[in-house]
């Protein structure tokens, strides 16, 4: 199995890790409003460093209570950070937007995945820009306008609901002539889903897996709001553990990529998981 993306052929016979690089005022080492090319360099020096497969980078909150940036201040965080990465390493970069203007400048100066938490809904034209450019394309599940997502009342059968909106989503995407080999699913972990339905998402996973077997499965759970809430209400910055917990079962039932915060240690519990994992799968 690979992923097709506008610049390779990703092989997926590992479970990959996507390292997250946040390029909004909040997130930079200053703490306040500046966040510079250095930073970012630094930060992607850093993950590749530790193992990072994929770059994931992104200039705009999904966060609850974050309000939307315009999409000219959204290509000017990130359209430069992209530019530079790319222009020194060779490892993959992926533009988390949700917006076609932002995805087509990003491809412009080296991303070649369009990472879209809507999966098509915000900004269809995205479709059209990913199959232009041959790009990967992850499709991630969520519900609700970027104002609504994180108050939607629940669903009551999150899998189901999760795999009705896959298939939309693959057959607009499709519409768009985006290639099979350039999509990913993702569940959206976090996204529209109960603190339950994300615990029930990650349980069942391997069934999703097995049902769009075609299509790899990338999982997004790091320092989630859910696993601070297991562990007694801890920060974001006491969630490693938890989020290791995730990123293992998440493997064990299929996912082919992770995308995480803290690269290192995932990409270590994994090279654990897998070994395991292949003895397992030697005894068929
Ligand atoms: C609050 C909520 C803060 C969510 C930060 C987040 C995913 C993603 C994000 C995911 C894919 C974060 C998230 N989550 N893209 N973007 N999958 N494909 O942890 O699960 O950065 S935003």
């Amino acid at each position: 199995m690979h992923w097709q993306t506008a610049r390779r052929k990703i092989p997926l016979d590992k479970t990959l890790v996507m390292g997250v690089i946040n390029v909004t005022p909040d997130s930079f080492s200053d703490g306040g409003k500046f966040f510079s090319l250095d930073d970012a360099l630094r930060q992607a020096e850093t993950l590749i460093s530790e193992g990072a497969d994929i770059l994931d980078i992104g200039g705009e909150s999904t966060r609850p209570k974050s309000s939307r940036v315009l999409s000219d201040e959204e290509s000017a965080r990130v359209i430069p950070v992209i530019e530079a990465i790319a222009k020194r390493f060779e490892t993959p970069i992926s533009i988390d937007t949700s917006r076609a203007e932002v995805a087509e400048n990003a491809i412009a100066v080296g991303a070649e995945i369009v990472n879209d938490i809507s999966g098509l809904r915000f900004d269809p034209q995205i479709g059209e820009v990913a199959a232009s450019h041959g790009a990967g394309l992850v499709l991630m599940h969520s519900r609700g306008s970027f104002e609504t997502m994180h108050t939607l009342p629940p669903v009551d059968d999150i899998l189901s609901a999760v795999s009705a909106d896959f298939g939309r989503a693959i057959s607009d995407a499709r519409s768009f002539g985006v290639a099979d080999e350039q999509i990913v699913l993702d569940v959206g972990v976090g996204f529209s889903k109960t603190f339950e339905q994300n615990l029930e998402l990650l349980a069942k996973l391997d069934k999703l897996v097995r049902e769009f077997s075609e299509f790899p499965v990338l999982v997004g759970t790091s320092r989630k709001s859910f696993i601070g809430k297991l562990l007694g209400g801890v920060p974001a910055e006491e969630r490693l553990s938890g989020s290791l917990a995730t990123a293992v079962i998440a493997a064990l039932n299929g996912a082919k990529i992770i995308r995480v915060h803290d690269v290192r240690p995932t990409v270590d519990a994994l090279t654990v998981t897998q070994n395991i994992k292949s003895v397992a799968e030697r005894e068929v």
